[in-house]
């Protein structure tokens, strides 16, 4: 079965951290005095568009700053090599994975640099900033917003991710905390499919506990590690 059984691959904000990204829950993670939860929800966005842009256009900014790391081009590495099944599914709205030549890729949480309206439904990829800007189709202002998935809103791919966790031999979860649903019990779905499971993360995640298999240390020296492994013996 060599390269060629099924992986599912999750990534979170700590693949993107040593790329000079700041992940969502660990020290600094606040934007601005606010967390994550009070302003990446629809409510927040109704209530104060003006906090709510100035939040993403801060970050639409800081994605042209940045580069992807080796943990990114590990990835990339491994999907290029792999002859069987392979889906990884990132919670990131960052474009790193496809600067680091990822294809089969789902952003379940959304783009960054993609914009819809509230008002029209206008979508498109839009760079600059959002803040005070009109949609170019209706006019709405405010009516553009980032087209990323909030708090209450349902991620993107659901039934391809859960098909592929379905019948996935191998599922491997990276940097990413374990706090936020329905991404956090993607390790029980994969664990039912009888998948050997593993997580890499820089410490111990909120639901370490259901991995069977452990890579503790910075994303850009335990993926690459992986991948030379898990290549070296399929
Ligand atoms: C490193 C590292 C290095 C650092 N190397 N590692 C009660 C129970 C269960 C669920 C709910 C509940 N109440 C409400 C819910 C649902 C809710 C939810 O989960 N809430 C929780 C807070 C409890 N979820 C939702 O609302 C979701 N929708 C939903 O459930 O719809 C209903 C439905 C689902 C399914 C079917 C039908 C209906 C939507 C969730 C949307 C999340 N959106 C955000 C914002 C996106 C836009 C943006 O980017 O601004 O997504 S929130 C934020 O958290 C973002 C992330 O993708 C997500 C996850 O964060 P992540 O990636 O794990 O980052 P961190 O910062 O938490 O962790 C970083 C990790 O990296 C840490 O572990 C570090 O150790 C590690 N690390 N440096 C390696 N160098």
């Amino acid at each position: 079965m060599a390269r060629r059984f099924p992986l599912v691959i999750l990534t979170g904000a700590g693949i993107s951290a040593e790329s000079g990204l700041p992940t969502f829950r660990g020290a600094g993670g606040l934007w601005e005095g606010h967390r994550v939860e009070d302003v990446a929800t629809p409510e927040a966005f109704a209530r104060d568009p003006d906090l709510v842009l100035r939040f993403y256009d801060a970050r639409r900014r800081a994605l042209a700053r940045v580069a992807p790391n080796p943990a990114h081009a590990a990835l990339a590495r491994l999907e290029a090599a792999w002859e069987g099944p392979f889906l990884l599914v990132t919670q990131n709205v960052d474009d790193l994975h496809e600067r680091a030549g990822s294809k089969k890729l789902l952003h379940m949480h959304g783009e960054l640099l993609l914009v819809r309206c509230v008002r029209c439904g206008f979508r498109a990829r839009l760079p600059g900033d959002l803040s005070g800007r009109p949609c170019p189709n209706c006019r709405a202002r405010p009516g553009l917003r980032p087209d990323v998935v909030w708090f209450g809103e349902i991620p993107h791919g659901l039934e391809e991710i859960r098909a592929a966790l379905e019948r996935c031999a191998l599922f491997a979860a990276i940097g990413t905390s374990g706090e936020v649903y329905p991404a956090a019990g993607f390790v029980e779905e994969a664990r039912a499919a009888g998948a050997h499971t593993v997580e890499l993360n820089l410490e111990p995640s909120r639901t370490s506990r259901l991995f069977a298999e452990h890579r503790f240390g910075p994303a850009s020296r335990v993926v690459p590690a992986w991948v030379d492994e898990l290549l070296a013996r399929s």
